[in-house]
Parts: C-alpha cells; structure tokens; sequence
C-alpha cells in the first residue's frame, strides 16, 4: 500500500476577511439596531459567564451603597444619568496644571466631510480655525487623578450593573473644544457610537460650560431599541411604512440637526449645562453631538467602556508603577480594576 501524504492543517490567517472585521462590520451598520442590542445582550451574558470562569476578584462594596437604584435606573429609562463630581475642585486645578505643560494634537474641518488633523500645540496657542484639541494618550494614561477614576470600583460596578458584565476600558481621552471651528466636525454633529454592541461613556466637565461653551447634548431615550420603539411607535401613528422610513433613518451614522430637532423636538433633548466637575454617565449609543462652542472653550474627559476590547484598535499599556503616587491610593492585585484597565495599564 502506497504511503498516505499527510496535508499541513488549512491556515485561516490565509483568509482574506478575520473574525475582528466581520464584528466591526457587525456593529457599524451591518446589522440594524434591533440586532445589534440583541447581539449585546447575548454579549453581555457571555462575557458575564466567561469573567466568572476566568478570574477571581475580590468582593466589591455593595453597589447599592454607593449609587442608588434610581440611578441605574435613569440609565436604563432615559439614556443617562448625573453623578455625583468625581473630582474635587482641587483635583481639577491640579489636571489643569498637569496638561497645560503638554500639547494638544489639533484638528479642524477639511472641506464639507471629516476632520484634518493639523499641528500640535500648548493649548493657550492654539490657532484659528481649530475646532477640536487632544493630548496623547501617554500623557492621560500617566495622569494619576485619571488613574484614580479609571480604578474606581463603585464606578465600574455601576457600569456592570448597567451592561450586564464586567467592562472593558477602551477609550480614555481628554479634548478641548474650540469656539474658534469654522464649522462642526466629526463628533460635533449629531451620531451615535458604534464601539462595541453594549457600550456606556463617563463625561467629566473640567472647564464651566454654558450654553455657549460647547455642551454635549442628548436625545434622550435613544439608546436602546425597546426604548425607543415605545416612544417613537405611539407618535408614528404605529403606522408600518413610517417605522421602517424611520428605522432606516436611524441606521444612518451622522444625522443633521433638522432631521433630529424635528423628529424628537426641543423636549426630548437634554443640552448639559454645568459647573467644572460636573459628571454623568450616558450611554452614546443614543443619539448625541458636542456643540460647537460659539464662545470660550470646553475641556472634557471621558472613559467608554465596553464589553469587548474596541477591536479596531491598537493598544500600548503603561506599567502602573510609573504613575506618581496619590496619598493612599493602591490597587490591590485582585481588584477587578485591574481586568477593566488592562488595555492601559500592566
Ligand atoms: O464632545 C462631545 O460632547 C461629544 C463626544 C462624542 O460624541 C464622542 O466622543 O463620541
Ligand atoms: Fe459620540
């Protein structure tokens, strides 16, 4: 009998598409709304059992403790929901003096689409014409007052309880606004995110911000599919042709003002207006824009997390221990801060 050739195992890596770019196509548009909040809360179920198996953290203060079930519940029902500062004033001055030795990475609009990336630079030079300015993301990361946030337990286990996991951090970021932008671009006109099939943002105001500075504004009830259906089916007449007119709209990634203020009217958008500090977690897979500030400038941070890694990214994680220390403050080896923040931190 003649010798049996034995083949190499097939490489899937020969393939010209890879699982990451059929999610990422998944969630931005290739599956409508209604499936992709199903697809989350599989996700989240999956992810939840999968954590469960994988690790073992040490046990949290209870939640409730904390922050209220009301609070959650805001969440759930609305879209967002006001914390409590989570910085200090004192904290704030010191972030302020900390950035401002840093440049910011400038951005303005290049014709009627997109953003330009322009130069960098420290941030009372900034140019004319700029709309939108960001630091580098060693120098957040190296931050130690956005280290703490980034580490908060009471805060990542409120965002668990909203997403039915345990979160992943995958944007951590500082930007200023400009009242100098010629004309809104990219996350100054009305969208929604994509970044992963469940996904909830920390917005932290560290400069006043009025109405002319810039605020971030919502619409509210926007961001689960059940949710919305019950607002937006009753005003339609529950009428078939209009829904799908309106379903369709939906799926569309950034939306004009008109078509937004005329379909939800002045009520159901909230503007926020707020003091330096001001805090609130908002789940931006409803509809939202940062306005363009028609006077001074807006600074703001934000954590989004996720369930997944965001997949269309590339990460370089610090060591923790180049972080300066801040009075008392450690993460135990077990904490599961550690899990949320491993894309930024070893
Ligand atoms: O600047 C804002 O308030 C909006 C930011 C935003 O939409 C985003 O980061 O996705
Ligand atoms: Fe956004």
């Amino acid at each position: 009998m003649e010798s049996e050739t034995v083949l190499a195992g097939y490489n899937l890596d020969n393939e010209p598409y890879d699982l990451r770019s059929i999610f990422t196509a998944m969630m931005k548009g290739g599956l409508d709304k209604r499936t992709r909040d199903s697809v989350g809360i599989f996700l989240a179920s999956y992810m939840r059992e999968n954590i469960l198996c994988n690790y073992q953290f040490a046990e949290s203060p209870d939640l409730h403790t904390v922050y209220t079930k009301n609070q959650l519940k805001l969440l759930n029902e609305i879209g967002f929901v006001y914390l409590d500062k989570v910085f200090a004033d004192d904290e704030i001055d010191r972030i302020y003096d900390y950035l401002s030795r840093f440049p910011v990475r400038c951005y303005g609009s290049e014709s009627s689409i997109g953003e330009k990336k322009l130069d960098t630079f420290l941030v009372d030079n900034v140019p004319s014409g700029v709309n939108l300015g960001d630091y580098q993301q060693d120098v957040i990361s190296h931050c130690p007052w956005f280290y703490k946030i980034a580490h908060d337990e009471n805060l990542i286990r409120l965002v668990e309880a909203y997403l039915g996991a345990l979160p992943t951090l995958s944007i951590f970021t500082v930007w200023w606004s400009f009242s100098s932008g010629v004309e809104p671009i990219g996350a100054q006109l009305y969208h929604h995110d994509r970044a992963d099939f469940r996904s909830v943002n920390l917005f932290v105001y560290l400069t006043d911000v009025g109405p002319r500075n810039g605020p971030h504004v919502y619409v509210k009830r926007t961001h689960e599919f059940r949710v919305l259906y019950k607002m937006i089916a009753p005003r339609l007449g529950n009428d078939p042709i209009a829904l799908q007119k309106f379903w369709q709209w939906m799926e569309v990634h950034r939306k004009t003002d008109k078509d937004v203020e005329t379909i939800f009217t002045e009520a159901g958008i909230e503007k926020h207006i707020g003091v330096r500090g001001t805090s609130f977690l908002e789940d931006t897979r409803g509809l939202h824009k940062g306005l363009l500030p028609t006077a001074g400038r807006r600074l703001v941070f934000q954590l989004c997390y996720s369930l997944l890694p965001k997949y269309n990214d590339s990460f370089r994680p610090i060591c923790r221990d180049t972080i300066d220390d801040i009075e008392g403050y450690d993460v135990p080896e077990n904490s599961c801060a550690r899990y949320t923040n491993r894309l930024f931190y070893l």
